[in-house]
């Protein structure tokens, strides 16, 4: 075995010489069963017996990491991967700039890192147990494979986190371990541990919105632990980060192809305004505002994992070198930032207004600000869809002080465009800016499977091509009779 290819000999397929560690090999297997009774409970309901189409990883070299087949899913190959190592790696940031990069736990740092990597170890399992009632009403075949896609790599990089804790942080890493597989997203008692986790993800439109937004935080937040000093999070970060592109493919895509479906559902009928929705409604596709809405609420779930505008955790996390900001290597300054300022929206005196303030308490704003850049990107795209295919509507994202529970504009209430207002005038607008309980019965309506080989529901298009190049009528989950 080398550092590229994969060990699939032993239980645990893996690229860390887990064959030699025999300490952590058996933590892993203990906690293995538990790891599998999860995927059956919680897991995708209805299809643990379906033959999908999968790709797994066999490698991490970038030229050829994965290989497709069918699997059933709580067959699949999850297993611990790690970049390869850099030589002589230097920790990239803060107080610790130039030393070689930390093999093991820096004791002054333990509690702040294990905290991250739990909270990073918790959203996976929960996306996946948000997500498990989607395979029901999935529009496609095709559509059905990438959901299950996305599950299986989120268990998968739940196994990479928890391989951290198990070989870095000793007995409590062992109860970490435990403790991600006992909580439960929506739980009253045992929720997950960041907001955005514990919503529901109730039909498709939602699955491709969190997706493109969520899958996102996903990666910023990996891209910042990919720069830390502790150089065995910032591997693993690396390699989840090759995974974490098809996720946000999916959700970008997705969304491309609602919309598509729509606009020329609009065209074909000669409806021209968008906000026609009952006649849109009536050709068995989603209307351009309701996806606005959708996105929306999708948008402003996901700031909040981005934490507050000005933090004192972020701004430590930074000077300890445990993580950095977005391509932090990339960044040419002084990688310590002690006497750097970060414009931040804040709330003075009751209005919206821009503050310079201390740029290492600033970094959340950092991250969330080249996250927001990356989101206007894809929607761009889908508008370009739209204006291309001659209907007049722009999708646009919602001011970051609407519908926050996080941070500076949790206390306050904002419509899209950022203009304030009164509680009770955003409640009685409400229904125009996020989805109405009509909005989501007109979605759930539509959400009837289409299980025949290179068939889609009314209100998608077929993607341009298939996963690994198939063909349209490829038959990517074989479901169990
Ligand atoms: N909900 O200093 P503050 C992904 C807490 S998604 C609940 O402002 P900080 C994925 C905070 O913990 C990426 N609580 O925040 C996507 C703190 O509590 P303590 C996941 C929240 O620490 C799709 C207090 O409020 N990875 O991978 O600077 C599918 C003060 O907070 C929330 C990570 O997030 C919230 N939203 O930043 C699958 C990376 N926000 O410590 C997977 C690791 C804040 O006072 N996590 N609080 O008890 C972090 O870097 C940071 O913990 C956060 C928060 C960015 C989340």
């Amino acid at each position: 075995m080398n550092i590229v290819n994969v060990d699939y000999d032993g239980l645990i397929p893996n690229n860390v010489d887990l064959a030699r560690d025999a300490r952590v090999k058996k933590a892993l297997e203990k906690w293995h069963p538990g790891y599998i009774d999860w995927w059956h409970d919680m897991g995708p309901e209805g299809f643990q017996q379906a033959l999908v189409y999968l790709r797994t990883a066999v490698s991490v070299d970038p030229k050829g990491w994965a290989k497709f087949d069918y699997v059933r899913m709580p067959e699949y190959k999850w297993g611990i991967l790690l970049a390869p190592q850099v030589e002589a790696r230097q920790i990239p940031f803060g107080a610790h700039k130039g030393e070689p990069a930390w093999q093991e736990v820096p004791g002054e740092y333990r509690a702040m890192l294990r905290r991250l990597i739990v909270i990073q170890g918790d959203t996976e399992p929960a996306s996946v147990e948000q997500q498990r009632h989607l395979g029901k009403t999935a529009p496609s075949l095709y559509d059905l494979r990438n959901l299950f896609q996305v599950n299986v790599e989120e268990g998968r990089h739940l196994w990479a986190m928890v391989y951290l804790l198990q070989k870095y942080f000793g007995a409590d890493g062992r109860e970490e371990a435990e403790a991600l597989l006992e909580r439960r997203s929506g739980d009253p008692d045992t929720p997950r541990m960041l907001g955005a986790f514990n919503e529901q993800t109730p039909d498709w439109l939602s699955f491709f919105m969190f997706t493109f937004f969520t899958d996102r935080d996903g990666k910023m937040q990996l891209e910042a632990l990919a720069q830390s000093g502790f150089d065995p999070l910032s591997r693993t970060c690396r390699f989840m980060l090759t995974e974490e592109a098809h996720h946000m493919f999916v959700g970008e895509t997705g969304i491309g192809r609602i919309v598509e479906k729509t606009c020329t559902a609009m065209k074909a009928a000669g409806i021209e305004d968008a906000n026609d929705i009952e006649a849109v409604r009536k050709l068995g596709v989603i209307d351009l505002p309701t996806i606005q809405k959708k996105a929306n609420l999708h948008f402003s779930l996901t700031l909040d994992l981005f934490g507050s505008e000005i933090s004192t955790n972020a701004a430590n996390a930074f000077h300890a070198g445990l993580k950095g900001r977005f391509r932090e290597d990339k960044l040419e300054d002084d990688h310590a930032l002690e006497s750097e300022t970060y414009p931040v929206l804040r709330l003075v005196d009751g209005a919206i207004a821009k503050q310079e303030v201390p740029a290492l308490s600033g970094l959340n704003m950092r991250l969330r600000d080249d996250y927001v850049a990356e989101c206007s990107a894809g929607v761009g795209r889908w508008n370009r869809a739209i204006e291309k295919l001659g209907i007049r509507f722009e999708i646009t994202l919602p001011h970051v002080a609407f519908h926050r529970h996080i941070g500076e504009f949790a206390s306050i209430k904002a419509d899209p465009a950022g203009n304030l207002s009164s509680d009770a005038q955003w409640q009685k607008r409400r229904n125009e800016f996020l989805p109405s309980d009509s909005d989501r019965a007109f979605i759930e309506g539509l959400m009837q499977p289409e299980f025949e080989p290179g068939k889609f529901a009314s209100w998608i298009a077929a993607p341009k091509v298939g996963i690994d190049n198939k063909p349209g009528d490829f038959e990517y989950v074989k479901i169990a009779e």
